[in-house]
């Protein structure tokens, strides 16, 4: 007894001085596993379903400063990121687990950073106790006491939404221990987890209208708020830059998968579609304690907020996965592409006629309308010219699809099973089909010139298409993919 009094005192008080608490932490007495993040749009290994207790996560991300380029026309932004990568890798832990954050802010950076999670609860969502200037790392644990996918961001006292829209911010997810549900709490499981990070990006021009290229970030800062604040993005991308989840960057999937797309957008509405495909369950504010909804066509994730959507691939393709509001995803870049692997089903779908020209029947239906049309309004001059200009078109436009389909049909036939794998997608720098930029310069060389490239191949283009077509048929084919574009 006597022995053991000392010795216990002389333990506290080594705690103490150790600036350690006397009482362990619920946490401290946890099992740790230590996660090495990877860059999106992949998610690190995990388990869907926990089959131990709660544990510590340990986590470590740096923060790079960098310039990066965001489009396709070499257009540069001064980013920050989270481990180098836009979005900042996903983190994945159980509820009930605790998540323990060593954030590095190298000293070659030049600005302080720290992050907040949507995940955590006190203290700015530890945006407080993670602030860290060039040359400082600071570690924070928080409880996942909530299921669901979480942003976080930098937020930086004075700047938080240039660090935002400079590419700071990606995904937690906390499962339920369980795993996830249908509203009927039968488990759903997924094979494959991708994160589609979505930004909105602010790149200043110059008096003319070229985009800016800067230096340095702090150079950037002054004229990329004055863009900001227009509300007016210049780009709208996914994973940090037009195109990057398209060709090598596309997501992969098999028919029979079942793929869970995490969507998070830090700073702006958007309304993610998959062209061709639904949502099979989607927890649109995407937090799991709710029920997902249904059969979805489109999502809505507000900004500042992360979703996720559950979808068995059931039929091949290139489908293209869209911020929905087409201008967005169109002229500003917000897409990206599946790539499903498997066989086509003709039940769910079947191409009973090729686009030919418009029948007899319908030829002369269209004629009746434009002539009654013309007769109802002799009148209005403005009208009767209009219905004249009318009935002529509707047959230009029939001849012209007739010309089209009656010269190329073996063409047509041989571009869908030989050719549309790489001239649909325009994989590899692949003439897309369609794409006037891509196809007039080669036009303008001759027919022979492109024949003499389809025969022998260039590039990644294999000979003949690597198909085992006669010279005709090939060039039945070439003409067939020029139609597109004329
Ligand atoms: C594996 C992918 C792939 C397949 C399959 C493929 N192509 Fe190509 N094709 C390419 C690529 C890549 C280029 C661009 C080559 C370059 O310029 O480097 C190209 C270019 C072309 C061109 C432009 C030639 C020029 O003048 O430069 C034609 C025409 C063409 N392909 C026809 C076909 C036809 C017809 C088929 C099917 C029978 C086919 N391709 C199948 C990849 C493919
Ligand atoms: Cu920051």
């Amino acid at each position: 007894m006597k022995a053991f009094r000392p010795t216990l005192l002389a333990a506290v008080m080594t705690a103490l001085m150790a600036g350690v608490p006397a009482l362990a932490d619920t946490a401290d007495k946890l099992d740790r596993v230590k996660v090495d993040l990877i860059a999106p749009p992949m998610v690190h290994k995990h388990e869907q379903k926990a089959t131990t207790g709660p544990k510590v996560v340990e986590f470590s991300m740096t923060i790079e400063e960098k310039k990066i380029v965001i489009d396709d026309k070499g257009t540069t932004m001064q980013a920050m990121t989270f481990n180098g990568s836009m979005p900042g890798p996903t983190m994945v832990v159980h509820e009930g687990d605790y998540v323990e954050i060593t954030l590095v802010n190298p000293a070659s950076n030049a600005m302080p950073h720290n992050v907040d999670f949507h995940a955590a609860t006190g203290a700015l969502g530890g945006a407080k106790l993670t602030n860290v200037n060039p040359g400082e790392q600071a570690t924070m644990r928080f409880k996942a006491d909530r299921s669901g996918v979480f942003v976080y961001h930098c937020a930086p006292e004075g700047m938080v939404p240039w660090h935002v829209v400079s590419g700071m911010s990606g995904t937690l997810m906390v499962l339920p221990r369980e795993g996830l549900k249908d509203p009927e709490g039968k488990p759903l499981h997924y094979d494959k987890a991708y994160t589609i990070g979505e930004f909105d990006l602010y790149i200043p021009k110059d008096e003319n209208g070229k985009y800016k290229d800067y230096k340095t970030l702090a150079d950037s800062y002054a004229e990329t708020v004055e863009v900001m604040r227009t509300l007016t993005p210049t780009h709208v991308v996914f994973n940090g830059k037009v195109g990057a989840l398209t060709g090598e960057g596309a997501m992969k999937a098999k028919v029979g998968e079942t793929v869970l797309m995490i969507h998070s957008q830090a700073n702006r509405d958007t309304r993610p579609h998959l062209i061709g495909g639904h949502g099979d369950w989607v927890w649109e504010t995407g937090k799991f304690a709710n029920e997902p909804e249904k059969n979805l066509e489109t999502w809505f994730i507000r900004g500042g907020s992360a979703g996720a959507a559950l979808y068995t691939f059931k039929q091949p393709g290139v489908y293209a996965y869209v911020n929905h509001n087409l201008i967005e995803a169109f002229e500003l870049g917000a897409a990206g592409h599946f790539v499903v692997e498997g066989k086509w089903n003709d039940d769910l779908m079947k191409q009973i006629k090729a686009p030919g020209p418009i029948s007899k029947e319908n030829a002369a239906m269209l004629d009746a309308k434009a002539k009654k049309q013309a007769a109802a309004t002799p009148a209005k001059a403005g009208a009767a010219k209009q219905a004249a200009a009318t009935a002529p078109a509707a047959k230009t436009v029939a001849t012209a699809a007739a010309s089209k389909a009656t010269s190329h049909p073996a063409g047509e036939k041989l571009y869908k099973s030989a050719c549309v794998a790489c001239h649909s997608t325009g994989v590899a720098n692949a003439p897309k089909l369609g794409d006037k930029a891509a196809w007039n310069p080669l036009i303008a060389k001759g027919i022979d010139s492109m024949m003499e490239v389809a025969l022998k191949g260039k590039g990644a283009m294999p000979p003949r298409g690597a198909s085992s077509a006669d010279d005709a048929t090939l060039r039945a084919a070439v003409e067939y993919m020029i139609g597109t574009v004329q």
